[in-house]
């Protein structure tokens, strides 16, 4: 008998096997791997864009929907929160490749009805993948999965409330209820939403963002005093210098290419900082002009291939030499900075062998940066994931703003600094309320509108709610959109935590995993989607919305809806918070849900900025939020000035034979929404369990290109996650770096690895080790200085 077939007879249990997510319903052995692409969009992207459209939606739906997305007195766009341009600068065709499969992606003629759950037991669909699950169509009417029921069953609406205010009133305590918020939600949802999880008496308001931009929020707030980015498009048209790190606009931000081509028109230069050279960053062809389908623009004059977690020390040594140089705006540092003294006796000692170290690059580089930084009059640098979702995250976005401050790129056209937001509506989620540790200024203002006292203890951020419900302190957790069981990190421990749960209700559009994992009683509450008209309360109405640029407006759909029991979310919200709090409630619920207009004028009244709303957002292309370091170069911060920081270098190590990965998304995916299998531009078609690998560490760790593994990652306690068949595709990046698609990495992020201050999951450094399956990992709790990761057995390679 052979070491693996004696392997292949371990109990599953010990192998982890029965707590693998679903993979069965994907034939990964049909994966292609071909070269990587040189440019982003072109022809390829419209024609995809189409065939998605009209093969999901239809000719006619396709017709109704795509000419009015993005265009004022249109909708908003459900895939990312890039801002539009000036109304009267609009295109005809004002939307990417991306933005057409997010709207065919709701607007499916496909449908999802009761036989559907008739037919599928809850065992079963745990049993789907998150791409099968997607796939199977609009949700059509509410459903209830009854304790110990093996299937879904219709409820009506009343009994769904019903049900819900009986759980929350028999509740200890309010803050045993947990309300997540996922990024699309709109602003007259989340009002009321975040108004009634407060009159119910909790704080407890996790969203995405504490996955997402947190650290951003959390390093400009401290820095500049507002937890945006300063800048507008007129402002990124105009910069002289663009530096875009840790993002990839190609796929998760396409129109931003636009922008990008007409700063480059304007003479601009950009810097890509990215372990990856992704296509959108290197030649853009703009599909809506002949020389873009003919040759395209190219786009980055500089490509720096960061090792992973290398920011900080480079944005350190970036302001190192400008220092050095005298390359730096004293009058701006002088009027409206403090910190800088420090800083400056800091990086006077910068130590440029750890410098190379992190970031992999060298001196030569890093001064080549550098130099553009200084010849430049006027610097915008943006960010996204590859920034914020790292240990040190917040350390490294105040490196980026030293350096900012340091130049005087803060509240001048053309310069700034931009995080560049997800979700279309996640900074609009925020500026409504939607946040556990919502200031109290904020809460005051809710008092003297609505005459109750909201509670003041900040509540449960997205990783704290998986703890309170895995400790048994939280017993009802309800999701307004998402998929938090695959968004969260730790897959293992969120599913435990959420079978743990008494309660777990999803107003969603579209089966998915959080629907399958549940607690002891689950609903699903079916919505209005974005492309739909929405009649709540027997007239047309509209919502608002907040993209990545402050800019506020309304949006309205155009489609009717899949089926006549979908309820807005302001009339789900409404309607629970009748049901549970009763109609003495001080707040007006019944008002609201039948005319919005009427929650608008309470925004105007609440919520900052927001002074006479319903009249702003009826301006064609709406209003701009203030937002005073960009207005007036006015720091609302503790010393009422911009803060420079000082912060040690960090240089991440990663133990002998360990890989440092990244979670990212692929070109066909919305986050868990699975589009389709192809990463067109990273050159994959056909799967999505790939992982990318520098081809010098393929070989040094013993395997070769196409080798199927198992991902371990190890985590400092000794434990060890393992996500399983992972096949290995050779792509150029730093050495000991690592990619693979989220969500299916999302087991090997331990729950308790976030970033200090943000508490965000680290998924963009995860220590991991390559093992050939069937070993079960060697040693078993991964000892640091066992050398390769790679179990060697006598046993050929599998390709599975
Ligand atoms: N089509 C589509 N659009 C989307 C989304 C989607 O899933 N699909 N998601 C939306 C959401 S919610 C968000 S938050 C955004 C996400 O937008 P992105 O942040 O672009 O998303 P990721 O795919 O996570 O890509 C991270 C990028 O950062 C790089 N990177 C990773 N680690 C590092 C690092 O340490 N340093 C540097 N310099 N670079 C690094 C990666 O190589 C990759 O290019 O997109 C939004 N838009
Ligand atoms: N490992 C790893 N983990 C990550 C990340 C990563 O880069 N790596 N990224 C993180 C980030 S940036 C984010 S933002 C989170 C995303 O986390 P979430 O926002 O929770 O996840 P989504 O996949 O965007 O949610 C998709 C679901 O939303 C529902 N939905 C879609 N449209 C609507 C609507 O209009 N109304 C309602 N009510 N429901 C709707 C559908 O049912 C769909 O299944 O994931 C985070 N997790
Ligand atoms: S760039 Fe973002 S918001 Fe604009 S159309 Fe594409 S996905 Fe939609
Ligand atoms: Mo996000």
């Amino acid at each position: 008998m052979t070491l693996l077939s004696q392997l292949r007879d371990v109990p599953a249990r010990l192998r982890n096997e029965a707590r693998q997510v679903p993979t069965r319903d994907i034939d990964e052995t049909e994966v292609e791997v071909e070269s990587t692409a040189h440019a982003a969009a072109g022809v390829t992207a419209v024609a995809v864009a189409m065939r998605r459209a009209i093969g999901q939606m239809g000719v006619r739906r396709t017709a109704a929907t795509l000419p009015r997305l993005n265009q004022v007195g249109g909708f908003d766009c459900q895939g990312c929160a890039w801002p539009d341009p000036d109304a009267g600068h609009r295109h005809p065709a004002e939307f990417c490749e991306n933005g057409a499969k997010a709207v065919a992606e709701e607007a499916t003629r496909q449908l999802l009805d009761r036989e559907f759950f008739a037919t599928h037991s809850v065992e079963d669909l745990a049993g789907r993948t998150e791409f099968w699950l997607g796939k199977q169509g609009r949700l059509t009417e509410p459903m209830v999965l009854r304790p110990g029921a093996t299937h879904y069953t219709p409820i009506s609406w009343d009994d769904a409330h019903a049900t819900i205010a009986g759980h929350l009133r028999r509740l200890d305590d309010p803050d045993q209820a947990i309300f997540y918020t996922s990024g699309k939600t709109s602003n007259e949802a989340a009002f009321v939403y975040q108004l009634f999880v407060r009159a119910f008496g909790t704080n407890n308001l996790p969203d995405c963002s504490n996955m997402c931009h947190e650290s951003s929020g959390s390093a400009l707030v401290d820095t500049i005093g507002i937890g945006k980015g300063s800048v507008s498009l007129e402002d990124i048209h105009q910069a002289k210098l663009l530096v875009v790190v840790g993002q990839n606009p190609g796929t998760n931000h396409p129109r931003m290419l636009s922008a990008l081509e007409i700063a480059k028109q304007n003479g601009a230069k950009i810097i890509s900082v990215n372990p990856l050279e992704e296509a959108g960053l290197v030649r853009f062809k703009n599909p809506q002009t002949p020389k873009g389908v003919a040759v395209g623009t190219a786009l980055a004059d500089l490509h720096l291939p960061v090792r992973l977690n290398g920011d900080m020390a480079l944005f350190q040594a970036i302001g190192a030499l400008l220092l050095e140089w005298d390359a730096i705006d004293r009058d701006f540092i002088d009027e409206y900075v403090t910190g800088f003294d420090a800083y400056a006796a800091h990086v006077a000692q910068l130590d440029w062998t750890k410098v190379e170290a992190a970031t992999g690059l060298t001196r030569e580089q890093i001064t080549e940066a550098a130099r553009m930084f200084a010849d430049s009059p006027a610097t915008i640098t943006c960010w996204a994931m590859g920034i914020t979702q790292h240990h040190n995250s917040v350390a490294t976005i105040k490196e980026i703003v030293n350096v900012a401050l340091m130049q005087g790129n803060i509240g001048k056209p053309g310069a700034g600094l931009c995080p560049v937001r997800g979700h279309s509506n996640v900074q609009g989620d925020r500026t409504m309320g939607i946040w556990e540790r919502v200031p109290d200024h904020f809460l005051d203002a809710i008092r003297d509108e609505f005459g109750f006292d909201p509670p003041r203890e900040h509540g449960h951020d997205t990783v704290d709610s998986i703890r309170a419900l895995r400790d048994g302190k939280a017993r009802v957790f309800f999701a307004m959109g998402g998929n938090f069981v695959a968004a969260a990190p730790d897959t293992e421990a969120t599913e435990a935590a959420m079978r743990n749960a008494a309660l777990t209700v999803h107003v969603s559009t579209k089966l998915n995993r959080s629907h399958v994992v549940h607690g002891g009683e689950a609903l699903i509450l079916p919505a209005l989607g974005r492309s739909e008209k929405d009649m709540t309360g027997g007239r047309a109405q509209r919502v608002t919305v907040e993209d990545s640029m402050s800019a506020v407006h309304a949006s309205r759909g155009p489609l009717d809806p899949p089926s006549e029991h979908l309820r807005s979310e302001v009339d789900i919200v409404c309607s629970m918070a009748l049901a549970t709090l009763g109609e003495d409630s001080p707040v007006p619920w019944a008002d609201f849900r039948s005319d919005y207009t009427e929650i608008r004028r309470r925004i105007a009244r609440v919520v900052p900025g927001c002074a006479s709303y319903d009249e702003k957002v009826d301006q064609p292309g709406g209003f701009v939020l203030p937002h005073p370091p960009r207005d007036n170069r006015v720091f609302e911060t503790e010393s009422r000035r911009a803060v420079m920081t000082a912060t040690p270098l960090e240089v991440l190590d990663v133990p002998r034979g360990r890989l440092l990965l990244q979670t990212l998304r692929s070109h066909d995916q919305f986050n868990t929404t699975i589009y389709g299998l192809d990463d067109r531009y990273r050159g994959v078609k056909g799967g999505r369990r790939v992982v990318f690998v520098n081809p010098e560490d393929v070989r040094e760790l013993g395997f070769v290109d196409g080798d199927v593994i198992d991902l371990v990652s190890e985590w400092r306690d000794g434990s060890e996650r393992v996500a399983r068949s992972f096949r290995i595709v050779s792509y150029d990046q730093p050495r000991g770096c690592a990619a693979a698609y989220y969500p299916e990495t999302n087991p090997l992020v331990p729950l308790d690895s976030t970033a200090e201050k943000s508490n965000t999951p680290v998924s963009k450094s995860v220590v991991v080790r390559l093992d050939r399956p069937g070993t079960d990992g060697g040693d078993g709790h991964g000892s640091p200085d066992q050398g390769t990761g790679s179990q060697r057995t006598d046993e050929p390679h599998h390709l599975a």
